[in-house]
């Protein structure tokens, strides 16, 4: 047992020690990296960004130092991706469905009901197909390293409970700044008012919008149940986050130093997700304590929504091409059938 303990500790100074030493014998300079995020520290968002500059710190021996920057301080997701693009910033998280109007085939992510558990999800982004799609974004400037997870959404609002479609009328509900978004919720009869993240929480409390739809942890960590009453699970879409770099500023990083970040990267995926689902879980008693009351869509209702929505799915294949949403397609019948 002494022995054991010994050796684990051994173990463990050889590693502090060597990491360091690795990172001296490689190629990397003092970096300073400023990382924007729109959500609080104190989010799933904020706690894997915190993972990720810790790892880079660590990996690289203290040399390439990330400047967490979150609450959307450095404007809002569509900002912060100009940002990126011109070389004023270089890295942020931020949610696949604002970066269509730069990659229109992100607009993949969006289709509703696309996934029917987050391991679909997890296979599919982390896949070919989810790396093509990342991939794109390189002839515009930007460098996917990760898909984190945002999760799948949920509808919110401050007028009355949702069991059913009909419910979303003239219900005017806020959707992020994304044409699948817009016409979805238009489909449904809802009035969907496109608006930055960032405005949301006092665009909910000044009753400029009525409702919003968000997975259960920004629900909480956001706090809008402030703002809303009424919660209405109806898992309409799975919403991916990714992690981009500027690619001016990637394109100057010594191979070490694109290494460290993407290592990083997918150690904070990995925490991501797991961090997520184990606050997802608790989220909703966490809500209805906060006094929000929840409803469950009837599967009825579900499939009456699903078909509904099914309507939006040709001008998604139509924007991100044929052969992508086949792909898509076959590789999820090909999962669900195995
Ligand atoms: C945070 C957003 C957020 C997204 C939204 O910057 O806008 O509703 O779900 O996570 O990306």
């Amino acid at each position: 047992m002494k022995f054991f303990r010994r050796a684990l500790l051994a173990t463990a100074v050889v590693a502090a020690i060597a990491a360091p030493l690795a990172a001296l014998a490689q190629d990397i300079k003092p970096r300073l990296i400023r990382f924007g995020y729109g959500l609080n520290e104190v989010s799933n968002q904020g706690r894997a960004v915190k993972l990720f500059a810790e790892q880079v710190e660590k990996a690289s021996g203290g040399k390439m130092k990330i400047r967490a920057i979150g609450a959307a301080a450095l404007g809002p997701d569509t900002q912060m991706q100009q940002a990126l693009i011109g070389g004023a910033q270089e890295m942020m998280v931020g949610s696949t469905a604002t970066l269509v109007g730069i990659t229109k085939e992100m607009a993949l992510w969006d289709t509703p009901f696309l996934f029917n558990s987050a391991k679909e999800a997890d296979v599919l982004l982390d896949g070919p197909i989810g790396q093509k799609v990342m991939d794109k974004l390189q002839e515009k400037g930007l460098v996917g390293l990760v898909y984190w997870e945002n999760g799948f959404r949920n509808l919110t609002n401050s007028r009355r409970a949702v069991t059913k479609v009909e419910d979303l009328d003239g219900i005017k509900l806020r959707v992020m700044q994304n044409n699948v978004f817009l016409e979805s919720f238009r489909t449904l009869g809802a009035n969907a008012v496109p608006l930055p993240f960032s405005e949301l929480f006092s665009a909910l409390e000044t009753k400029t919008v009525d409702g919003q739809e968000n997975p259960y942890n920004t629900i909480l960590s956001s706090k809008f149940y402030e703002v809303q009453k009424y919660l209405s699970v109806t898992n309409h879409v799975y919403s991916p986050w990714i992690v981009t770099v500027s690619k001016k500023w990637w394109d100057g990083l010594s191979k070490d130093e694109q290494k460290v970040l993407i290592d990083a990267a997918k150690a904070s995926r990995d925490f991501e997700r797991r961090d997520t689902r184990e606050e997802a879980g608790r989220a909703l008693a966490d809500l209805k304590t906060k006094g929000m009351q929840i409803n469950e869509l009837t599967p009825a209702e579900t499939a009456r929504m699903r078909d509904k929505l099914t309507r939006v799915n040709a001008s998604i294949a139509a924007n991100v091409g044929m052969d992508l949403w086949k792909d898509t397609q076959a590789a999820l019948a090909k999962l669900r059938s195995g």
